[in-house]
């Protein structure tokens, strides 16, 4: 199958039939569904398929002739989604790294390396609410006992979801077998704003970026019997910290966004007893964002106060600025023969497996420019070329 039909064949799973974008929430049907589609692609061409200890998939092709304990070649990306989100994020890089060994066999490269597809688990940190969950696991930048509390929205555990797909919570963790394999990555992804107008980019670097859970807790009552002077409402607080997230980003150059929120017990006619808030934070260095952070913790915590109302703030996840590997990089555009190279304000599994390998990033260009939203996209013309880059650049890594 050729990248059109893989496209075709995954395009419609997990979509909102109302054009509400996708739901591929990891181990959640329209997520098993790809995964099966992603096993089904590696079977058909032949590749040594394994889902690690943490739920990623990868598949190894072994050209003949190649020294199958040399350190491989790693490409792919994920196939999860945010909730809404678009078609491209994640699965583009998988059915592309597909598409781009598929040409390499067709123009008879034979590389001296193995050559991996890899689908990383859970980037999106959607359900569990951790980015990059399965590859932090992988790399060991995540306490595997701290991930397997995590809960989604209807209080299951990680471990248990985990188990329920055949997995042994208790072996979750670094896999040093695997990652040992992986001589360097490249994970070829739709670029997610305005910045790429060719149709090929490289990555040189990824901004910091962290997830903060705020926890209002108020005092419940009756919408209606309930004086002002009485309340405890922890929705004051929380708008207070939607507004200050705003200003202190723009005091401090950096992002900030609240996307999530979770009101309990969420009655029309009730006082809200607590809310739950999450804040993506992100910047072009790391005093920026944490800067950011404190003054919206410090603005909620005053407001919190003056509600009555006590607030809990946890940080939940924080990558530091990853500046990705000089020297791939500059192989990698070189193997192009010259190439736009641009920073993602967007967190990726190259990223995580950055702090142990060598890695890199393709970009394709998204007239759009929107990303985790429906009108995500990138034209077919675009995306062949970014098959064509990938082909070139894993020949280029591989030793074809
Ligand atoms: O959130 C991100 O930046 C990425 O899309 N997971
Ligand atoms: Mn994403
Ligand atoms: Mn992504």
């Amino acid at each position: 199958m050729g990248f059109e039909e893989m496209w075709a064949a995954l395009l419609p799973v997990g979509r909102d039939p109302a054009g509400g974008g996708y739901r591929r929430f990891t181990w959640t049907p329209p997520e098993l569904e790809c995964r099966a589609w992603f096993l089904d692609e590696a079977r058909v061409r032949g590749f040594d398929v394994e889902r690690d200890r943490n739920g990623n998939l990868v598949a190894w092709w072994y050209p003949d002739g190649a020294d199958r304990s040399a350190e491989g070649v790693l490409t792919g990306s994920h196939l999860d989604s945010v909730p809404g989100g678009g078609a491209y994020d994640g699965p583009l890089g998988v059915v592309s790294a597909f598409a781009a060994i598929d040409l390499l066999r067709e123009r008879g490269v034979r590389p001296s390396r193995p050559i991996g597809v890899g689908a990383f688990a859970e980037e999106e940190g959607a359900r569990f609410g951790v980015a990059c969950l399965g590859s932090r696991l992988l790399t060991g930048t995540i306490d595997p006992g701290r991930a397997r509390r995590l809960t989604d929205a209807d209080g299951r555990t990680f471990a248990d979801v985990a188990a329920e797909n055949g997995l042994d919570p208790d072996a979750i963790g670094p896999d040093e077998e695997i990652l040992g394999r992986i001589g360097c990555y490249v994970e070829l992804h739709v670029e997610q704003g305005r910045a790429l107008t060719e149709p090929v980019g490289v990555a040189s670097s990824i901004v910091p970026h962290g997830r903060w859970r705020f926890d209002f807790a108020g005092e419940g009552n009756h919408a209606g019997t309930t004086r002002i002077t009485d309340r405890h409402d922890p929705m004051l607080p929380f708008a207070i910290m939607v507004i200050a997230a705003r200003q202190a980003a723009e005091r401090h150059g950096a992002l900030a966004t609240v996307g999530k929120v979770r009101v309990t017990p969420g009655g029309v006619n009730a006082i809200p007893s607590h809310v739950a808030a999450w804040l993506d934070g992100r910047g072009p260095v790391d005093d920026a964002v944490r800067r950011t952070v404190a003054d919206i913790s410090e603005d909620a915590r005053v407001a919190a106060g003056a509600h009555g109302v006590t607030l809990d703030v946890a940080e939940e996840s924080y990558t530091e600025v990853v500046g990705l590997d000089l020297d791939l990089r500059d192989r990698v555009v070189k193997a192009l023969g010259g190439a736009p190279v641009l920073p993602t304000g967007a967190g990726h599994d190259a990223g995580i497996l950055a702090s142990r390998l060598p890695t890199a990033m393709l970009f394709v260009r998204n007239p759009t420019g929107v990303s985790h939203a429906p009108s995500e996209h990138a034209e077919l013309d675009d995306c062949l070329a970014g098959v064509e880059a990938l082909a070139t650049v894993l020949k280029d890594l591989a030793g074809g």
